[in-house]
């Protein structure tokens, strides 16, 4: 390994973290590079568990450097209180950088996230209400308010009153809102701008510095492939790039550093929230997934959708992403079945696709075609090779491999670092 992406190869929920956990003891910087508090994952380490959300994983490695990179929107209070919680656990937060250039989430980006969902009604797209998408809105409109502007206090108070002050008019005109207290909230906010102030660096130095010296980095993706801005399901998408691309952007480097690209899919496939889902079951079968997946969201106990494995969006994933390889997750969950299915195609209209198509309503009236192979019954918890899994087991990671065109590297068979298979 030297540069290695992770990315999301469905919609997000597929596992990253525990491939994250296990590959960020390798590497010697970790990078996010897009989304902010929209992310999470727990790690777990001997019995100690630890919610990461903004802070990359390589945080409880002793010697790698964490780096929140310019594509992050960065939530101050967050970040403090995701440090104060780890610091309480001993953990040494000194390895983290923050991106000078990276845009800061305020209240008024909550509030708007919150309020515009609820305007929206029926069609609300399902946000996490962190304020993501008003942030990077303000981003692309050249109004938001940048980390090097943020620790600059005199400049920071001429601008941040003057955007209170529109996003008050916002908040009440447009939603009739309460407006927010700008005086308060810029006292409180100078002091979090103090807080930070020594994490701040320019990161794209670091991580091309580290890269000279020949340094192992790990980008760390959160969310996924079909919430990416231009290539999910639209609009009920992320409002960042969680796909490789992304990552240059994002972390400041170009292309050619990258050298892996590992997809993170579940052995089938899920999503929360709102838009079509072709290999959606709505049965016993699905809620049998559910349950042995444990697929309810983290933060809200949302109950996930469930779906066989689509290969066509699989395959999709590893076009946009320039996928090296696959980590194939979560599939112990799938033992037990007399009969797997794979979606290798999708119908409409009575012709066959075979990409990914961009309209939702194209989308939402494909038909799965699916290819059925034999399950398996044996515990695959214990396997630590791929030769110990049933052989209708390896058979169905095979015919993945083949639909998708790339191997699959890691393969996961319990929630536990051990229950991992590593393949050369
Ligand atoms: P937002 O808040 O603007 O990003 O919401 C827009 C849509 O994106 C979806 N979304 C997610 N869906 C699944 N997992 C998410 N985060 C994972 C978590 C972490 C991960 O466990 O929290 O997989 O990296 C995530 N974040 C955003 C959201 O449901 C909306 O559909
Ligand atoms: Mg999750």
């Amino acid at each position: 390994m030297s540069t290695v992406v992770i990315v999301g190869a469905q919609w997000g929920d597929e596992g990253k973290g525990k491939v994250i956990d296990y590959l960020s003891k390798q590497a010697d910087v970790v990078v996010r590079g897009q989304g902010g508090n929209n992310a999470g994952h727990t790690v777990v380490v001997g019995d100690q568990k630890y919610a990461l959300r903004l802070i990359p994983s390589g945080i409880l490695n002793k010697d790698t450097i964490n780096v929140i990179g310019n594509g992050v929107v960065f939530d101050p209070e967050g970040f403090l209180n995701e440090i104060e919680g780890l610091k309480q656990k001993g953990v040494d937060v000194s390895s983290i950088r923050i991106s000078d250039r990276a845009h800061v989430v305020f209240p008024y980006h909550r509030e708007i996230d919150k309020l515009a969902e609820e305007a929206r009604g029926a069609d609300m797209i399902g946000t996490t209400k962190n304020g993501i998408g008003p942030c990077y809105m303000d981003k692309v409109e050249r109004s938001g308010i940048r980390i090097c502007d943020f620790i600059d206090a005199p400049f920071f108070e001429k601008i941040f009153r003057s955007q209170m002050e529109n996003k008050n008019e916002i908040i009440t005109k447009i939603y009739g809102g309460e407006p927010l207290d700008i005086d308060a909230t810029l006292q409180k906010y100078n002091l979090y701008a103090e807080a930070i102030k020594p994490f701040v660096r320019d990161t794209s130095v670091i991580v091309y510095e580290a890269l000279r010296a020949g340094k192992k980095v790990l980008l760390e993706g959160a969310q996924g492939t079909l919430l990416d801005l231009d290539y999910g399901t639209y609009p009920y998408v992320t409002s960042s790039h969680p796909t490789s691309g992304g990552f240059t952007i994002g972390s400041g480097i170009g292309p050619n550093e990258i050298n892996e690209v590992v997809g993170i899919t579940k052995a089938y496939t899920t999503r929360v929230g709102k838009g079509p889902f072709v290999t959606e079951l709505d049965s016993e079968v699905g809620d049998l997934i559910r349950e042995r997946g444990r697929e309810f969201g983290t933060v809200t106990g949302r109950p996930r959708r469930c779906g066989w494995l689509d290969t066509v969006m699989v395959k999709y994933s590893q076009r946009v992403n320039g996928m090296t390889c696959i980590a194939l997750m979560l599939l112990d969950v799938l033992s037990g079945f007399e009969t797997l299915k794979i979606c290798t195609g999708y119908e409409y209209n009575g012709e066959v696709i075979n990409d990914f198509p961009a309209s939702l309503n194209v989308l939402g009236q494909c038909k799965p075609i699916y290819e059925t192979l034999p399950g398996w019954q044996e515990d695959i918890s214990e396997c630590d090779t791929f030769e110990k899994l049933p052989v209708n087991a390896q058979n169905y990671i095979k015919r993945i491999e083949e639909l998708v065109g790339i191997p699959a590297k890691i393969i996961s068979v319990g929630p536990k670092r051990s229950q991992t298979i590593i393949r050369g």
